[in-house]
C-alpha cells in the first residue's frame, strides 16, 4: 500500500508486519521501533501529518506545560544534538515543527497514510492476525496492532442547544483552521476554562475587541514563567541529555522536575509559606515537587489551594471577578493544574469580561450569541475549549474485536481494563501505548510512549525469538493490575474533582479514577517485574510454544 512499504496482497487485504494506528510521539516513535526491527509497518492517521494533539491544536498561545527538554524524544542522541529548543516550555508551533523534524530525519511520513481513519479493527483468530478496515473502504492485515490513538484525541462539544444555529464564526480549539485567524475589533466568546481556554484566554484577552469568558469552573492556575533559553544552557544540555533521561526515567513524573519525600506539615507555618512562595515565584509545576502530599493530605491541599486564592484576590482589581476566579469545592492539582503566563492580570483589562455560568447557567446558543439566564451577549466569534472524551474516547469510537468477537466497548463498559494500561486479556498482540490504566495524563507522556513502545518491542523481539505467534495477559494478572490501579487511587484526592480525569465530563461515561498513579518511575519498575516473570502474568500461542519445543 502506502510508498516505502513491501505490503503483499492477499485475499484483498493489505498484509504488513504491524498497523500503527496513530502518528503523535507514540504513533512515530512505534513506526520507527518496528521499521528498525525490519518489520514493514503500515500507519494510519486522521490528520494532515504528523504530530497528534499538535498537529490539531493551532489555537493562540497554544503551547506544552512542561519543559521543552523534558517534553522531546530521549531514544535519539543524534536528534538531541540536532535540535535545539527556544524556550523553556515550548509553543505549539516549535513542537509541532520537531514533530516534522523527527519525522523527515527518520523518513517516518513513507510509512504513513495521512486524512485517513481505522473504522473497524478484528482478530482473526484462526490466522493470527488484526484486519484493520480503513476509510477508503481497504484492509490491512498485520500479526500485531498498535493503538496509538492518544489520551487526547476526541474532541468533546459542550452539551449546549443551538450551537448550529450560531451565525458568527464557530471555533474548536482542538480543530483549530490552518489559516490566521483576526481578532481584532471583534466580540469573541471562549466555552471553557480548562488548560486550553486559559491559554487562548490570556492571549485573545490582548487581541479581541471584546472578549467575553464563560467560565462554569474555574481551574486553579500558577505562573509559568517561561523563558527563552540562553545558549549557554542549551549547551550545558545537550552535553548532559543522557543523565537527563536517566534521571527522568527514574523519576514520578518521566520529567526533570525534582520529587520530594518532603510531607506539608513537616516545616513549621513561616517555612511552608515560605516555601509557597518561592514556588509562586519560580513557576512551573514547582508546588508539586515541594511538598509530596498535596494529593493525599486534605488539610495541606487546602492550605495551598488557600495561598493560591490569595494570589488571585492580589493580582485581580476587581473584588467580585476576583472572587468568581477564585476556585472552590475541589482540590487544587484534582483538576489538571494548568501553568498561564498573566491568566489572572487579563480579567483586569477592560475589554476582558468574566460571565459566571455557575450563577448565570448558559440556556442556548442563538444565531447571535450566547444566551444565559439573565440575557444575551452578541458575538461575531465563538470559541470551544470544552476538552476531550479522553483517555478511552479514541479507542472506543470505532469497533476493537478481540478474540471470540468481544468488542473493547464491552469490555471497558463499565471503565477500562487493561494490564500494564497497554494490553487487554482477550485482545491477543494488541498494544495501545499511553493507555488509560498507565500513568498516561498524570506524567510525562512522551517518556511514558517511549516507554511502551519499546516494552512492547522487547516482547515482540521475545516472542519471534521463541517462535511465538501471540500474547495476552492473563485475567488474573489483568485483574491484579486493576486491583492495584484502583485501591491506589481510592486514595487519592484526584477523585474528589469533576474533570475528565474521572471521566465526569462525559455524560453516560463511567466514572473513576483508572489511571495509575504511583509514578512513571514506579509504573517502569512494575512493567519491569511483569516481563520478568512472562509465565504468571501471559498467554501465549500455546500451539506455536508447542511446536517451537
Ligand atoms: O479541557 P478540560 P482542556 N458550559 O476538560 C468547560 C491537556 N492540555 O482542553 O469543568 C460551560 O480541562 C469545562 O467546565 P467544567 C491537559 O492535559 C495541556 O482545557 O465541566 N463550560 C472546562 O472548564 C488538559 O487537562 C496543555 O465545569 C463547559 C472546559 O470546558 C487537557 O489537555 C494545554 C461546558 C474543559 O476543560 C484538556 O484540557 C491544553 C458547558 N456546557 C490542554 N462544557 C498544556 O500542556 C465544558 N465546559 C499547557
Amino acid at each position: 500500500m502506502t510508498q516505502g512499504n513491501r505490503a503483499t496482497k492477499s485475499s484483498g487485504a493489505c498484509r504488513v508486519d504491524v498497523i500503527v494506528v496513530g502518528a503523535g510521539f507514540a504513533g512515530m516513535y512505534a513506526t520507527y521501533k518496528f521499521r528498525e526491527m525490519g518489520k514493514n509497518v503500515a500507519a494510519i492517521e486522521a490528520g494532515g501529518d504528523v504530530g497528534g494533539v499538535w498537529y490539531w491544536n493551532r489555537y493562540p498561545g497554544a503551547r506544552c506545560d512542561l519543559m521543552s527538554v523534558d517534553y522531546s524524544y530521549g531514544f535519539s542522541p543524534e536528534i538531541e544534538q540536532e535540535w535545539t529548543w527556544s524556550e523553556q516550555f515550548a509553543a505549539q508551533p516549535e513542537i509541532l515543527a520537531y514533530a516534522n523534524f523527527v519525522a523527515d530525519r527518520l523518513d517516518l511520513r513513507r510509512h504513513y497514510r495521512f486524512n485517513t481513519r481505522v473504522t473497524r479493527a478484528a482478530w482473526d483468530e484462526e490466522a493470527k492476525v488484526w484486519r484493520a478496515i480503513i476509510d477508503t473502504g481497504e484492509t490491512l492485515e498485520a500479526p500485531y496492532c498498535i493503538m496509538a490513538t492518544g489520551p487526547l484525541s476526541v474532541p468533546k462539544d459542550p452539551e449546549i442547544p443551538g450551537i448550529e444555529r450560531f451565525e458568527g464564526t464557530l471555533l474548536r480549539a482542538q480543530k483549530w483552521p490552518h489559516e490566521p485567524v483576526d481578532f481584532a475589533g471583534k466580540r469573541v466568546g471562549v466555552i471553557g476554562t480548562g488548560s486550553t481556554g486559559i491559554q487562548i484566554i490570556q492571549t485573545l484577552g490582548r487581541q479581541a475587541g471584546e472578549l467575553f469568558v464563560f467560565q462554569r469552573t474555574p481551574s486553579f492556575t500558577l505562573p509559568m514563567r517561561n523563558h527563552v533559553l540562553e545558549p549557554d544552557y542549551i549547551a550545558e544540555m545537550k552535553r548532559h541529555y543522557r543523565a537527563m533521561r536517566e534521571a527522568m526515567r527514574n523519576n514520578p513524573t518521566g520529567g526533570t522536575r525534582p520529587a520530594t519525600s518532603r510531607p506539608f506539615f513537616s516545616l513549621p507555618p513561616s517555612q511552608r509559606r515560605e516555601v509557597m512562595e518561592q514556588a509562586w515565584i519560580n513557576g512551573g509545576h514547582t508546588f508539586l515537587g515541594s511538598f509530596a502530599d498535596l494529593l493525599s493530605n486534605q488539610e495541606a491541599n487546602d492550605q495551598v489551594a488557600d495561598f493560591v486564592r490569595e494570589k488571585i484576590g492580589q493580582i485581580v482589581e476587581d473584588p467580585k471577578t476576583a472572587e468568581a476566579l477564585k476556585p472552590r469545592g475541589y482540590p487544587i492539582f484534582a483538576r489538571r493544574p494548568c501553568l498561564d503566563t498573566e491568566y489572572y492580570e487579563t480579567y483586569n483589562l477592560p475589554n476582558v469580561h468574566l460571565v459566571d455560568v455557575s450563577k448565570d447557567p448558559i440556556i442556548g446558543i442563538t444565531e447571535k450569541g450566547v444566551r444565559t439566564e439573565s440575557g444575551d451577549t452578541e458575538l461575531d466569534m465563538l470559541i470551544f475549549a470544552t476538552g476531550y472524551d479522553a483517555l478511552t474516547g479514541a479507542l472506543l469510537a470505532f469497533d476493537v474485536v478481540g478474540r471470540g468477537g468481544r468488542t473493547l466497548k464491552d469490555k471497558w463498559k463499565n471503565g477500562p481494563r487493561s494490564y500494564l494500561g497497554f494490553m487487554a486479556e482477550g485482545f491477543p498482540n494488541l498494544f495501545a501505548p499511553s493507555g488509560p490504566n498507565g500513568p498516561a495524563a498524570l506524567a510525562n507522556l512522551v517518556t511514558i510512549a517511549e516507554h511502551d513502545v519499546d516494552w512492547i518491542a522487547e516482547m515482540v523481539s521475545f516472542m519471534e525469538a521463541n517462535g511465538i505467534r501471540t500474547v495476552e495477559p492473563t485475567v488474573s494478572a489483568e485483574e491484579g493490575w486493576m486491583a492495584l490501579v484502583l485501591s491506589m487511587a481510592e486514595k487519592s484526592l484526584i477523585r474528589k474533582a469533576n474533570t475528565w480525569w474521572v471521566g465526569a465530563n462525559v455524560k453516560g461515561k463511567p466514572q473513576g479514577l483508572t489511571m495509575f498513579i504511583g509514578g512513571f518511575q514506579k509504573y517502569r519498575e512494575l512493567c519491569a517485574a511483569a516481563a520478568q516473570d512472562k509465565a504468571s502474568n501471559f498467554v501465549f500461542d500455546r500451539a506455536a510454544q508447542s511446536a517451537a519445543a
